[in-house]
């Protein structure tokens, strides 16, 4: 990562009034991301108004919350549900480049605005341009298995120090993010290990993340065990199957089973949404990429849709049996 490009970035957002946003259904890598990024402009720049909006987040992502704040009252772990846009002069996002994953209140659409948006993240980009006529450029970076990761970057560069609930805080986001470096590669550990000292414990990381499951969670993925189809495609399996909700849970508990391939449709509201994983191993011997994939079906169908090899999600209103269909016949020309 060049310095220059960082340089640039915090000139650019220099005396100006910022929100940092994420993408809906918070997860720990976009809380901790959030969180780590006002607290090293709050260091850098001393007198800046730095704001976080989160809509929603994850059950786990909650449970996270509440478990991190009771161990550090101290810490400020403050945020709005809430903007007013004509507050703002620069929105910062983290952990995600795709404008239709953030939830805005008040019917705000941040693709009519004329305010400068940054993106900061590690997931496939595929050349989009929600941005493009800005002359400061996003900090996106595939290569990193979290966007903590990109954060923790900002603090070397410039000698910021981070205290012990950070360290905790973005050690967790880099550890779930990457399954438990399943996902990773030599530099996720090395962050880890440099978050890590005698004043962090590794094993305060595993108890904060400790969940009682939800008994509906527990009915979702036995149901989703009931209902999977297999196809054998060479010496590759893929399951499908269609729960109400917890579908990346499900997903992941396919793929724990065994399945390489794994497509879970579930119902919302007003629309269905299909969480998809494979294993690392296969993605690695046969190029197979869920993030492109999904990223493509949603360009043909005008949905929304992305992620990374192993693990990509789509949202569509359309005929969910079309979709996965589509998804099956691209997975299948890896195999
Ligand atoms: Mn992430």
């Amino acid at each position: 990562m060049l310095k220059s490009r960082l340089d640039n970035f915090l000139s650019f957002i220099k005396n100006k009034k910022i929100v940092i946003l994420t993408h809906d259904l918070v997860d720990i890598d976009g809380l901790a991301s959030s969180l780590a990024l006002k607290y090293f402009l709050n260091q850098y720049f001393k007198e800046q108004e730095i704001n976080i909006c989160f809509s929603e987040f994850t059950k786990s992502t909650k449970n996270y919350l509440r478990n991190i704040t009771k161990k550090f009252p101290e810490f400020d772990f403050s945020f709005s549900k809430t903007f007013e846009i004509s507050n703002v002069d620069v929105v910062l996002i983290v952990d995600t480049n795709n404008l239709k994953q953030i939830e805005l209140k008040n019917n705000l659409h941040l693709s009519n605005t004329r305010i400068p948006l940054i993106f900061i993240d590690h997931h496939y980009f595929g050349g989009k341009s929600e941005n493009n006529d800005l002359e400061v450029s996003n900090l996106i970076f595939e290569d990193y298995s979290s966007t903590v990761e990109i954060i923790l970057r900002l603090f070397e560069v410039y000698n910021v120090s981070l205290n012990v609930p950070l360290k905790i805080l973005m050690m967790t986001a880099i550890i779930t993010d990457s399954g438990f470096f399943r996902h990773g590669n030599n530099n996720t550990i090395q962050n880890v290990g440099k978050l890590i000292g005698e004043d962090v414990n590794i094993q305060d990381v595993f108890l904060l993340l400790k969940n009682d499951i939800d008994i509906s969670e527990k009915i979702a993925k036995i149901k989703g065990m009931q209902r999977v189809k297999m196809i054998r495609e060479g010496n590759y399996l893929i399951g499908i199957t269609n729960v109400s909700s917890y579908g990346a849970s499900v997903a992941k508990k396919l793929i724990n089973l065994g399945f390489d391939v794994a497509i879970v449709l579930s119902k919302e509201e007003n629309q269905n949404r299909i969480n998809t994983r494979a294993q690392k191993l296969v993605c690695i011997k046969t190029g197979l990429h869920l993030g492109k994939i999904l990223e493509e079906i949603s360009k043909e169908y005008k949905e929304n849709g992305g992620g990374h090899d192993g693990a990509a999600t789509l949202t569509s209103l359309i005929e969910s049996d079309t979709v996965i269909a589509r998804i099956i016949e691209k997975i299948r020309q890896y195999f």
